[in-house]
């Protein structure tokens, strides 16, 4: 890839409404993406391998459980610096943004939330400092936006339960040391348990030839009886609700990362523009050109005040499921969309690896499907200003 020229677009003035702390936490992750990401990444992706190397950095940045408290090894910093974060590490890659989201949101929030002190203390500092890496699996073969109807279930032996099923797309899964999984009881009502590498009958099989999120790892979680110490179930929170809270979590980051992605796509097309000449004039002199580029900045700043808005509530804690949904859904589609109109902007070079326009681009199409498809955040939405269930 070419040298790392980001220059991050700021055109109201938003840096404004950012603590001193907030734009320190930023200024730490932007200056480490450049440094350590961006020379590494389109190598990695164009070899579908997940850059081991980067795991130390991560935690340093505090990109580990930003919000996590301090005692338990987390940032313990607020929600709009945990948003800072995933902004720029996915102005990096959407796939190093999901090691982290996966990470904090999905891993070591329903430990720490759901967990005893005892599962808190064993895990959360060694998830925090990089040293355990975990998977959440949730999505099965055959229920992805339904995982309500899951099938992955644990039976009561006694002095444990026994673990069968199967997960699906799970990110980090092929070197993940503990994986969250979420499983139904005998009485049909959902649990969360942390199944552990090297128990019997657990294995994690990688998927392969993705054309999305290829510096990311994906695979699945196979349980073949797995027996399951009972001190393994995360005991402060079950059904449905329990995964969905993690998510809320996890959707939130990815509304701040999405900014991040159209960022580096606005501002790659906007410095090659001014350079490309074509007709003896640079191609950013052009109407059509100028149309694409000044409703990017509008799209992109419309988005970073609507997250910046739905940090502050979280920090509140009044941010609801439906706000959180409506931020994901528009912040993807906007940034799909900036990453496909760049694309253009910079012709046949747009398709190569020199710029990170197309890596972007395909890593959005997995961004725009997980967490809750396009379509699922609508009806959440729907749901929400109609009070009826488009889902029942
Ligand atoms: P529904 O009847 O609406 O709700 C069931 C129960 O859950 C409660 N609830 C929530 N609780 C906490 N937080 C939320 N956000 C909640 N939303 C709902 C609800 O009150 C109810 O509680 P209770 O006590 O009455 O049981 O559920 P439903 O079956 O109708 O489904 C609703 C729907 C479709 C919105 C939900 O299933 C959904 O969001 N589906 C999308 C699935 C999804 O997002 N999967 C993501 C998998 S993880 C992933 O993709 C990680 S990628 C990571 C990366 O690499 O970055
Ligand atoms: P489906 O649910 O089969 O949906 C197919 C289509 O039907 C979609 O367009 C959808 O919008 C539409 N549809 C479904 N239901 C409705 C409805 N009621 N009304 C209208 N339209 C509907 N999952 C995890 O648990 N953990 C992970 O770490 C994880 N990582 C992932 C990483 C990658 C790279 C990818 C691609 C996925 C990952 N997922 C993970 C899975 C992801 O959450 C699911 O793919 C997603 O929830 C959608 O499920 P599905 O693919 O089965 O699609």
């Amino acid at each position: 890839m070419s040298q790392d020229l980001f220059q991050a677009p700021d055109y109201y003035q938003l840096d404004e409404l950012l603590s001193e702390e907030h734009l320190l936490v930023r200024d730490a992750a932007r200056e480490w993406v450049k440094r350590e990401v961006s020379p590494i990444i389109e190598e990695a992706a164009q070899n579908a391998k997940f850059p081991k190397s980067i795991i130390s950095g991560l935690a340093e940045i505090g990109a580990f459980g930003p919000y996590i408290p301090e005692e338990y090894g987390g940032a313990g910093l607020d929600q709009i610096s945990y948003g800072l974060i995933m902004q720029e590490i996915e102005r990096g890659d959407s796939g190093v943004r999901s090691t982290a989201s996966v990470q904090s949101s999905l891993v070591m929030y329903p430990i720490w939330k759901y967990g005893n002190e005892a599962q808190r203390q064993k895990y959360l500092p060694k998830l925090a400092s990089g040293e355990l890496l975990g998977c959440f699996g949730l999505t099965e073969p055959d229920h992805g936006s339904n995982p309500g109807g899951m099938t992955t279930n644990i039976k009561d032996m006694g002095d444990y339960y026994l673990l069968n099923g199967a997960k699906m797309w799970i990110s980090n899964a092929p070197f993940a040391d503990v994986a969250v999984v979420w499983a139904k009881n005998e009485e049909g009502r959902i649990k969360g348990v942390l199944v552990e590498r090297g128990m019997a009958g657990f294995s994690t099989p990688e998927t392969h030839n993705k054309w999305s999120l290829r510096a990311s790892a994906t695979g699945e979680l196979i349980f073949d009886n797995v027996k399951i110490p009972k001190e393994n179930i995360l005991p402060n929170k079950d059904g449905l609700g329990a995964p969905l809270g993690c998510l809320d979590s996890a959707r939130y980051g990815i509304a701040w990362g999405a900014i991040g992605a159209a960022m580096d796509c606005y501002d790659t097309a906007l410095r090659y523009a001014k350079q490309r000449i074509q007709f003896d004039k640079p191609i950013a002199g052009m109407q059509l050109q100028q149309k694409k580029l000044a409703e990017m900045i509008t799209e992109i700043t419309k988005a970073q005040l609507l997250t910046w808005r739905l940090g502050v509530l979280k920090n509140e804690n009044r941010a609801t499921t439906a706000q959180i949904s409506m931020a994901k859904r528009n912040n993807v589609d906007m940034a799909i969309h900036i990453a496909r109109e760049a694309r253009q902007i910079l012709g046949a070079m747009g398709i190569t690896g020199e710029y990170s326009i197309m890596r972007h681009m395909m890593n959005l199409e997995s961004v725009i499907t997980y967490e809750g498809t396009h379509d699922i955040h609508l009806l959440i939405t729907g749901m929400d200003i109609t009070g009826i269930s488009a889902f029942k």
